[in-house]
């Protein structure tokens, strides 16, 4: 069975389904909906997800599933190998507690719709949503960095990558794509890096994907 993966290269969001759909080892096709000239307002896309945003994951014969965390928890449950949560309720809690940090408090600051309105809504000039967009970042990175600035590693929970690596991982690649100075969190760095020597995380990078710069 073949899903129907609805994306973008530049879409954290849609970033973070890729790795889970590779790390399961789960057969998928990405359509590109292009956030930046509007392709989420189409008709034909608002029937697929009326929030007018990415990703959206269709299997053949059902509704689309839509936000990425639902879809990340859908594909937990339904292919549970390899685990992509710890296995005791209270570290399963800790880890989508990191997740939520990038998830929910950060990455909705972030995304066109609020980028736009920041700038053509309320007259922002460049410099002042780039330093809206980086406050928000550093603030949730030093959040992060004082969780997981003494654990063992090489991942967010131990051994294997889980939800929180997958969303640590995605919001420092789009980071780094800005060219904020991330220098001051040295530990989410050092387990970004680790995350990205798996192909799984590698082959999902937004400069791999179909449309992006280095790609084209
Ligand atoms: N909470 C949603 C966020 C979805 C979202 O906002 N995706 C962005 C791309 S990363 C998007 O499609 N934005 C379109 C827009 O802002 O107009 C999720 O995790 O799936």
């Amino acid at each position: 069975m073949t899903l129907d993966l609805y994306g973008f290269w530049r879409s954290l969001a849609t970033f973070r389904v890729r790795i889970a759909l590779n790390l399961k080892g789960l057969d998928y096709r990405e359509h590109m909906v292009d956030i930046f000239t509007g392709d989420q307002y189409e008709a034909s896309f608002r029937a697929i997800n009326p929030m007018s945003a990415v990703p959206a994951l269709v299997e053949p014969g059902h509704p689309p599933l839509t936000q990425s965390m639902a879809i990340l928890e859908y594909l937990e449950e339904v292919y549970p190998d390899p685990p992509l949560l710890p296995a005791s309720p209270r570290a399963r809690a800790h880890v989508r507690a990191l997740a939520m940090i990038m998830v929910a408090d950060t990455h909705p600051l972030m995304v066109p719709r609020v980028r736009n309105y920041l700038s053509d809504v309320l007259g922002l000039d460049e410099p002042r949503r780039m330093a809206w967009l980086e406050h928000w970042s550093r603030t949730a990175f030093s959040a992060l960095e004082a969780q997981l600035a003494d654990v063992p590693g090489p991942f967010c929970a131990g051994p294997s990558p889980t939800l929180a690596d997958i969303c640590l991982a995605t919001q420092m690649v789009g980071a780094r794509l800005s060219r904020f100075d991330m220098t001051a969190f040295p530990a989410c760095n050092r387990i970004v890096d680790n995350c990205l020597q798996i192909d799984a995380f590698a082959r999902a990078h937004p400069l791999r994907q179909r449309g992006a710069p280095a790609a084209s």
